[in-house]
């Protein structure tokens, strides 16, 4: 008997237990395991009944997702199914944890389902661009009709079970000792002489025949670009056309399909990757961390309170700090009008949205923040006031508390260097709004201790963020490749593209938007105001005037002034072209001679995003990211790189680096623009046939 999946009589009730940490995942020890256990089970005459339960935290969450891409290992996921539903004897399955993927198929392949109260089940292989395909798309529409089924494997979210008994896919649900109870209900079941139930007889509900369509035309705009939903349709509809043998087959088609396909190849790596971001190379997991029980924020305005609401929502108690009570007022309103808001989309109780609130206190005086074990502050972006801040922080904050700054593009070493304990210091860099965005950059300063950083990236997931470690330079890693590239869309423009066909080139590859209506969102306001500061504190090096700052000097600010690049109307945030904004352009295209030319939709997606590519590679050169899948999971979280792309390192992977790099080496010696110049690392990457993903 394999020593992952074990077999013992309790009582009447044969018992398979499956005891494979940490989640008990269905690798191919545990499928073999799982077959002798019920063989053992089946010759166990004093076994009148058989149950399958999880060992440790949960029943199995599902396949072992690392040995996709690896050839297949006999029993398959579908035969252990398959062989469970056969046996001869009533067979329970006991579910606690969250019970995922293979994990619930499995319990299908059983005659009952007995789940403890907090338990959750759900098919969530969608998002790994992957179908149920142990029997799932089968099975699951016959215990609840083809649409229900259909929804909840598109969706691929865990579902409670108390809405899973609800729905007549568990059948007890109890508290308490799980095992003892469900042998109890086993022993009932026996007694009772409960029939047999083998889902896979059962016939298929269908509500009506165009379900299918009009449930893929539901999802086109959210789905845009995924292949495995629409994949997942498919599935339900052949077990509501084909008998189950033939849906079985048609189910495996299907899922051999997107095994193969490369957006299941970047959705499992987005799997694994959000996952590894958390893991910082050289800082062990035994690295002592702070207690952070109270924090400080500093400045109440956007960017402050939806720190704050980050804290106040995972129970940390908040004390801001503003100059003026006005201000505070202001930004606790603010606070409380969001949770409103998401108490009215049915997201949050009142009294969850009356204990956040209840955790803030507000004062106007630096003394107050004495005993709180981390300040943030989010004041205006100017080192002269980050300074000014980080020398009261120095003066009054206990021994041992975190100093951290939320600024996006200043010196962090520089701002440390300002106090006193730079290895207290460090950047929490949130991305606005900052209660909505998962992505966090912790910006590790040359003095910023381990304890820091392992406190920082710990609290990170605290608090519901996906923190990635960055290092100290102008952009950080995420703000850095974003200047990169909508440097060379207005190039682009410049040269004779138009924003409209810039933006649709990036949206049509799964960007959320593109450069110019993400400029429209955001404000040209705020980057023209930065530029306006470098030419007023450089004027050596700072960026050359150009229609951008010629619109935002006409006030044209973007979606908060009805126009920016493009026109907005009134309460529609629908990019407009705007003749307005092709004046400026055209205008500044004849002062500067400019021929312009037809630019190809190729040549707009190779300079955006081999520029993106070749930026990411000298972050890495320069250790501002530690790995390729933390430049991955930066764009993925901060700005929505397509999930089934896999993030951009992986995706230029894909594209192979000797391709781009001999673009970016024909941009280079075709522009002579520095921002061109090959990145070392891409050339030895090409040039020895390698990826970023060998490093
Ligand atoms: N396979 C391999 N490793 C897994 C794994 C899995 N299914 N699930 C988790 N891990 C690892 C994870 O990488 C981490 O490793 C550790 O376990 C703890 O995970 C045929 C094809 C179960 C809700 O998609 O959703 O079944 O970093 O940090 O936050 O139809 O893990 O410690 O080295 O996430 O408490 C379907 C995926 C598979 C579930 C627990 N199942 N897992 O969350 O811990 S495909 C899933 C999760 C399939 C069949 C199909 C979560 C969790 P390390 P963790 P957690």
């Amino acid at each position: 008997m394999s020593e992952v999946v074990s077999y013992e009589r309790d009582g009447d009730i044969g018992v398979i237990t499956v005891d494979n940490p940490p989640v008990n995942a269905l690798g191919h020890a545990v499928r073999q395991g799982i077959v002798d256990a019920l063989d053992k089970g089946l010759a166990d005459d004093g076994a009148k009944a058989l149950m399958i339960i999880g060992g440790g935290r949960t029943f199995p969450a599902g396949a072992d997702i690392r040995e996709f891409g690896k050839p297949p290992q006999e029993p398959s996921l579908p035969d252990v199914v398959q062989v469970l539903e056969n046996s001869d004897k009533l067979l329970i399955a006991a579910v606690h944890g969250t019970a995922l993927g293979g994990g619930m198929e499995i319990t299908l392949g059983c005659d009952y389902r007995v789940a403890l109260d907090s338990a959750k089940m759900g098919l969530p292989e969608v998002n790994l661009g992957l179908l149920p395909g142990a029997g799932g798309t089968q099975r699951l529409p016959r215990l609840i009709g083809a649409k229900a089924a259909m929804q909840a494997i598109v969706e691929g979210k865990p579902m409670k079970a108390a809405k899973l008994k609800d729905m007549g896919v568990i059948d007890e649900v109890v508290s308490g000792d799980l095992k003892a109870e469900a042998i109890a209900y086993a022993e009932k079941l026996v007694a009772d002489g409960a029939p047999r139930r083998k889902v896979s007889e059962l016939s298929v509900e269908k509500e009506s025949d165009n379900v299918f369509s009009e449930f893929e035309q539901s999802i086109a705009r959210k789905k845009r670009g995924f292949l495995a939903p629409f994949h997942c349709i498919k599935a339900v509809q052949a077990a509501t056309e084909l008998d189950f043998a033939a849906g079985m087959k048609r189910e495996r088609e299907l899922f051999t399909e997107l095994l193969n396909s490369p957006e299941s190849a970047a959705q499992r790596h987005v799997f694994f990757a959000e996952r590894e971001v958390g893991k910082v190379p050289g800082i062990s997991k035994e690295t002592p961390k702070r207690d952070i029980k109270q924090v400080g924020i500093i400045g109440a305005g956007t960017m402050g309170g939806g720190i704050a609401m980050n804290f106040l929502s995972a129970g940390i108690p908040v004390k801001m700090l503003e100059m003026k009570q006005e201000a505070l007022d202001k930004g606790v309103a603010l606070i409380r009008k969001n949770y409103e808001a998401t108490a009215k989309k049915g997201r949050m109780t009142s009294d969850q949205v009356e204990k956040c609130m209840s955790l803030i206190s507000t004062s106007l005086s630096y003394d107050d923040l004495s005993d709180v074990d981390l300040v943030i502050e989010a004041v205006f972006e100017n080192m002269k006031v980050k300074k000014q801040v980080f020398g009261e922080l120095d003066r009054v904050c206990k021994d041992g508390a975190i100093l951290a700054t939320n600024t996006s593009t200043l010196d962090v070493n520089e701002i440390a260097q300002s106090t006193n304990r730079p290895e207290d210091v460090i950047g929490m860099h949130f991305f606005s709004p900052a209660n909505v965005m998962k992505l966090l950059e912790n910006v590790r300063g040359e003095a910023t201790s381990d304890e820091v950083i392992a406190t920082v990236m710990d609290l990170s997931k605290r608090i519901g963020k996906v923190g990635v470690l960055v290092g100290v330079c102008n952009g950080f890693v995420g703000n850095r490749i974003l200047h990169k590239r909508q440097a060379q869309a207005v190039k682009l423009v410049n040269e004779g593209a138009t924003p409209s066909q810039v933006d649709k080139v990036l949206f049509d590859f799964g960007l959320p938007m593109g450069p110019f209506a993400m400029a429209d969102l955001a404000g040209l306001d705020v980057g023209w105001r930065i530029r306006e500061g470098l030419r007023e504190d450089d004027p050596e090096n700072a960026p050359e005037r150009d229609w951008m700052d010629a619109l935002a000097e006409q006030e044209r600010w973007g979606q908060k002034t009805g126009g920016g690049v493009f026109d907005y109307a009134e309460g529609d945030r629908t990019p407009r072209p705007s003749d307005t904004a092709m004046a400026e352009i055209e205008k500044y295209r004849k002062e500067k001679g400019i021929e312009t030319r037809e630019v190809s939709d190729q040549e707009i997606l190779e300079r955006c995003l081999y520029v993106m590519v070749n930026e990411g590679a000298k972050i890495l050169e320069e250790g501002i990211a530690m790995r390729p899948l933390d430049v991955d999971i930066v764009w993925i979280y901060g700005y929505g790189f397509p999930v089934y792309r896999g993030g951009l390192m992986f995706w230029a992977d894909q594209v192979g680096l000797d391709k781009i790099h001999a673009k970016v080496k024909q941009f280079y010696d075709e522009s002579g623009d520095p921002v061109w110049q090959p990145s070392a690392l891409l050339e030895k990457l090409a040039s020895e046939g390698r990826k970023f993903g060998d490093l």
